[in-house]
C-alpha cells in the first residue's frame, strides 16, 4: 500500500511542476505527436479554407493547466532546458533556397547569428566542410525528422534544441518565397534569427513582441526584445568586450567602465525582487577606484558619491570576468589590485583584467579558509590589510603576500565591533565600516573604537531605503 501511495505522489508532483527540463526531454516525442496532430488540423482547416498564419514549426509548450500558478508564468522567456557547453560555435549551410544567391544567404545567416552574439559571449564561424555544430538546410515536405514541411505558407522553419538528439539542426521550408529585408515574401533574416534562438536553447515566448514568438511578423531588422535578451543571457551571460580594449579604456579614465548600455536590460526587468538592497545583507563591500561596490551573490551595486549608479545592481562578472558566483570578501590594495576571496581561494584583478587566480589561500600563509571580510585601513603611509573570520583577524602584507603571523588576533581589538562580520571597507575619510546582517558599525580611526550612534541600518544610509522598508521582513 505504501509504495503505491508513493508512486501516486511522485506522479502528482511531476504533473504539478511541468518544468522546462521535463518538457525538453520529452520534446522529440511530444514534437512528433503534436506535428501529427497539427498536420491533421491543417488538413481539416484547408478543407474549410481557413488561413494558417505563417509560423515556426517548433511546437509551443502546452499551456499551464494548473490554475493557481497560471498567472504570469508564461509571460517571459522560456528555456528548452539545454544549452551549449561552449561559446564558440561553428555552422554549415548544406542547401540553399533558389531565390537568393548563395553569397546573400551567407550574409543573412551571419546577420541573424549576430542578433544573438551581440548580447552574449557567443561566436559563430562558418565552415564549408567537415562537421559543424549548427547545420542549416533548406528542405521540403518529409525530410527525415518526422516534422514534415507543408509547401508554401504555414510552417516556415523549425530547429532543434541543444542536448536533444538533433541538436544544432535548423531546417527552412524550401517552398517558401524567401526574401531579404522586405515583406514581399517571407523574410529569411527574421525567420533565421528566430530559429537560431531555438538552436541556442530558447523555447517560444508568449510575448508577441518577442523574437521568440512562434508567429511570423515582418520586422526589419530583427531585434531582440528585453525578454529575448534576458533569456539568452540567462543561458550564456552578457557579452564582455575584448579585454585589451577594456584595459586601455580603464587606464585612460582610471575607473571601471561599464559594459555598453545596449546590452543592459533596464533595471526594473533585470533585478529580481529578492535583489532589493533594502532587504539584503551583503557578502562583501569594497572601495574600488574611489567608488563603493557592494557584493551579494552574483550581483554588484555601485555607488559613486553615495549614489547608486544607473544600471545597478548588475552581474559582478560584467566587470570581473571569472569572478566566482559569490565572494566571501574583497578589497583594493594601495597598488590598485583588487582581491577577491572565496572558500579556500583568491583572485587578483587590476581594473577588470585578471592578474592571477584562482590561487590557494594557503599561499598567503593564512591557516584558515572561508574568510568573512577583508579591509584595507590605516593612515596613508601605514595602510594595512586585515582579514576577518569569526572572532579572529589576521594582518596581511600585500607586498610580501604573507600574513604577519599565522596566529590570529582577537576581534576585541576592534572596540565596539561585533564578531562574525559579513563585510568591511574603509570610506574616503578613513573610517572603517563593518557590516553584519542589515546593520553596520562605523569605526573611528582616532578614538580607535566604533562610534556611539552605531549600528545603523545599511539600507537607510547607503540605498536611501525608508525606515519602514528596512524594518519590513
Ligand atoms: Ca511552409
Ligand atoms: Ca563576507
Ligand atoms: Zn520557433
Ligand atoms: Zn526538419
Amino acid at each position: 500500500e505504501w509504495p503505491q501511495k508513493r508512486e501516486l505522489f511522485s506522479l502528482k508532483e511531476r504533473s504539478r511542476r511541468v518544468s522546462f527540463q521535463d518538457t525538453s526531454k520529452e520534446l522529440s516525442t511530444a514534437t512528433k505527436a503534436l506535428a501529427g496532430r497539427a498536420a491533421a488540423v491543417r488538413r481539416a482547416d484547408s478543407l474549410v479554407s481557413r488561413w494558417n498564419p505563417p509560423r515556426c514549426g517548433v511546437p509551443d509548450l502546452p499551456a499551464q493547466t494548473d490554475g493557481q500558478s497560471g498567472r504570469n508564468r508564461q509571460k517571459r522567456f522560456v528555456l528548452s532546458g539545454g544549452r551549449w557547453d561552449k561559446t564558440d560555435l561553428t555552422y554549415k549551410i548544406v542547401r540553399f533556397p533558389w531565390q537568393i544567391s548563395k553569397a546573400k544567404v551567407r550574409h543573412v545567416i551571419t546577420e541573424a547569428l549576430q542578433v544573438w552574439s551581440k548580447v552574449t559571449p557567443l561566436t559563430f564561424t562558418e565552415v564549408q566542410e567537415g562537421r559543424a555544430d549548427i547545420i542549416i538546410d533548406f528542405t521540403r515536405y518529409w525530410h527525415g525528422d518526422n516534422l514534415p514541411f507543408d509547401g508554401p505558407g504555414g510552417i516556415l522553419a523549425h530547429a532543434f534544441f541543444p542536448k536533444t538528439h538533433r541538436e544544432g539542426d535548423v531546417h527552412f521550408d524550401y517552398d517558401e518565397a524567401w526574401t531579404i529585408g522586405n515583406n514581399l515574401g517571407t523574410d529569411l533574416l527574421q525567420v533565421a534569427a528566430h530559429e537560431f534562438g531555438h538552436v541556442l536553447g530558447l523555447q517560444h515566448s508568449a510575448l508577441s513582441k518577442s523574437l521568440m514568438s512562434p508567429f511570423y511578423t515582418f520586422r526589419y531588422p530583427p531585434s531582440l526584445s528585453e525578454d529575448d535578451t534576458q533569456g539568452i543571457q540567462y543561458l550564456y551571460g552578457p557579452r564582455t568586450p575584448p579585454r585589451f580594449e577594456k584595459y586601455h579604456q580603464e587606464i585612460e579614465t582610471n575607473e571601471i567602465s561599464t559594459a555598453e548600455t545596449g546590452t543592459v536590460p533596464p533595471k526594473s526587468k533585470r533585478v529580481k525582487h529578492d535583489m532589493d538592497a533594502c532587504h539584503l545583507n551583503f557578502d562583501a563591500v569594497s572601495m574600488i577606484r574611489g567608488e563603493l561596490f557592494f557584493f551579494r551573490s552574483q550581483y554588484v551595486w555601485r555607488l559613486r558619491g553615495r549614489k547608486l549608479q544607473e544600471g545597478y545592481p548588475a552581474l559582478a562578472s560584467r566587470h570581473w570576468q571569472g569572478i566566482p558566483d559569490k565572494v566571501d570578501a574583497a578589497f583594493e590594495d594601495s597598488t590598485g589590485n583588487i582581491w577577491f576571496f572565496q572558500g579556500s581561494t583568491y583572485w587578483i584583478y587590476y581594473g577588470e583584467r585578471q592578474v592571477s587566480g584562482p590561487k590557494p589561500l594557503s599561499d598567503l600563509g593564512l591557516p584558515v579558509s572561508d574568510i568573512q571580510a577583508a579591509l584595507m585601513w590605516g593612515s596613508e603611509k601605514s595602510k594595512k590589510i586585515y582579514l576577518f573570520k569569526g572572532d579572529n583577524y589576521w594582518r596581511f602584507n600585500p607586498s610580501t603576500r604573507q600574513v604577519d603571523s599565522i596566529y590570529p588576533r582577537s576581534m576585541v581589538d576592534w572596540r565596539g565591533v561585533p564578531q562574525d562580520i559579513d563585510a568591511a571597507f574603509e570610506d574616503e575619510y578613513g573610517y572603517a565600516h563593518f557590516l553584519k546582517g542589515r546593520q553596520y558599525w562605523k569605526f573611528d580611526p582616532v578614538q580607535v573604537r566604533a562610534l556611539e550612534q552605531y549600528p545603523r541600518p545599511i539600507g537607510q544610509d547607503f540605498f536611501s531605503c525608508t525606515t519602514n522598508s528596512n524594518a519590513y521582513r
